[in-house]
């Protein structure tokens, strides 16, 4: 009976496999496709901290900062939704049982897939705690959750990960990612952060097709102390990396980052456009960009993994920021991104104040999570 079921939820499985396949062949219009130009971001360019904050949602602005709670019971705070639709959900499960069987994997099966840990990594963690069981290791909940911890926790952890930003001056930093995963804000959050580490920070506005971006950048950069390189909106985005390139060069900035547009008229321009960015960035600063930042929205789940694909492929992506962990339930798609790609996590938001960006420490985000 338990065999049998097993083969239909493979099945199922499978199923999914082909439809995740799918899924990332044809980016999804809304999340991953920039296309045509939505009138409203043809208009005048808002001057106004408000209109700013408008056009980068409701609350693309720097909040005041959150009363210090202390680090780690923060970063619990904000995978708190993450933590209840996977954890609690395991939790749920093993609650009362007495001993491990074929239908507790299976059951667990569903709840990984469906907290967004992905269907291939889910079907790897399930196999080796299948294996577990046969060799009678799995004797009890509380060793199942253990090894799956451990599991999750080994999949997380790469060598090197941590972004070193002296290992070229000017390190250039440039921030891509589809519309509204948090690009700007995050740029926001880490000019504050190396700013306040007494590195000179320069921030290049090379979105210039969104209306209001440049200002959105300029209000995170007066908050930080930050100088902001930018031009009109609808100016070349390449002369803006231009200037920002000699602007970091003349004042002696340790770092560089660059904001760009998060959709064009179509996506073909996107990636055309990144690569003359690219292009114009090595020629001005030998070895420029030496991080492709990659922001993905941990909210849209596996849309974030097409995304990894789409962008990894096109604009030589060679590190993550994983956005809006705190407002998800679907954190559970780090752990598909780190089994997918060869691409380090370096930094992780759990809120929208400008101290809630972290470096992201997988053994404390773990911990976070589980416990
Ligand atoms: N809760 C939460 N919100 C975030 C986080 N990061 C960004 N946001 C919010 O997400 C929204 C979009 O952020 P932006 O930084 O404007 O996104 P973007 O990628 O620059 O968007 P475009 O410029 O349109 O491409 C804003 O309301 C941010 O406050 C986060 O870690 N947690
Ligand atoms: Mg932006």
């Amino acid at each position: 009976m338990a065999e049998e079921k097993k083969g239909f939820f493979r099945g199922i499985l499978n199923r999914f496999a082909g439809e995740e396949k799918a899924a990332e062949e044809t980016v999804p219009p809304e999340e991953n496709a920039p296309e045509t130009v939505e009138p409203a971001d043809e208009a005048p360019p808002a001057v106004s901290a408000g209109a700013a904050g408008a056009a980068g949602g409701a609350s693309g602005l720097p909040r005041e900062k959150p009363a210090r709670t202390g680090f780690f019971e923060r970063l619990k705070k904000g995978l708190a939704r993450t933590h209840e639709s996977l954890v609690g959900r395991i939790d749920a499960l093993l609650l009362g049982k007495k001993e491990i069987d074929a239908d507790t994997l299976e059951e667990l099966e569903e709840i990984l897939i469906t907290a967004d840990v992905g269907v291939s990594a889910t079907v790897e963690m399930v196999r080796g705690l299948e294996q577990r069981l046969k060799r009678n290791e799995l004797q009890d909940a509380a060793t199942l959750k253990k090894a799956l911890q451990e599991d999750i926790l080994g999949r997380l952890s790469r060598p090197g990960s941590a972004l070193d930003t002296s290992a070229a001056t000017p390190f250039v930093i440039m921030v891509i990612g589809v519309n509204g995963v948090g690009k700007t804000t995050t740029i926001g959050k880490l000019a504050n952060r190396y700013n306040s580490e007494g590195k000179k920070v320069l921030v290049a506005a090379a979105d210039t097709f969104r209306a209001a971006a440049a200002e959105q950048l300029e209000v995170w950069g007066k908050r930080t102390g930050v100088d902001v390189i930018r031009h009109q909106d609808g100016a070349d985005p390449s002369a803006v990396v231009f200037d920002g390139c000699k602007a970091a060069l003349a004042r002696g900035a340790d770092i560089l980052i660059v904001d760009t547009a998060g959709r064009l008229h179509t996506k073909v321009n996107l990636m055309e456009e990144l690569k003359k960015m690219r292009r114009i960035m090595g020629r001005e600063i030998p070895g420029a960009p030496h991080e492709t930042l990659l922001v993905l929205d941990a909210t849209t789940g596996q849309n974030a993994v097409s995304q990894a694909r789409l962008f990894g492929e096109a604009a030589g992506v060679t590190g993550v920021a994983l956005t809006k962990l705190d407002g998800s339930a679907k954190g559970g798609v780090i752990v598909a991104v780190c089994h997918e790609f060869n691409l380090p996590v370096r930094f992780i938001g759990v809120g929208e104040g400008v101290d809630d960006l972290r470096e992201f420490d997988p053994s404390q985000f773990v911990e976070a999570l589980f416990g």
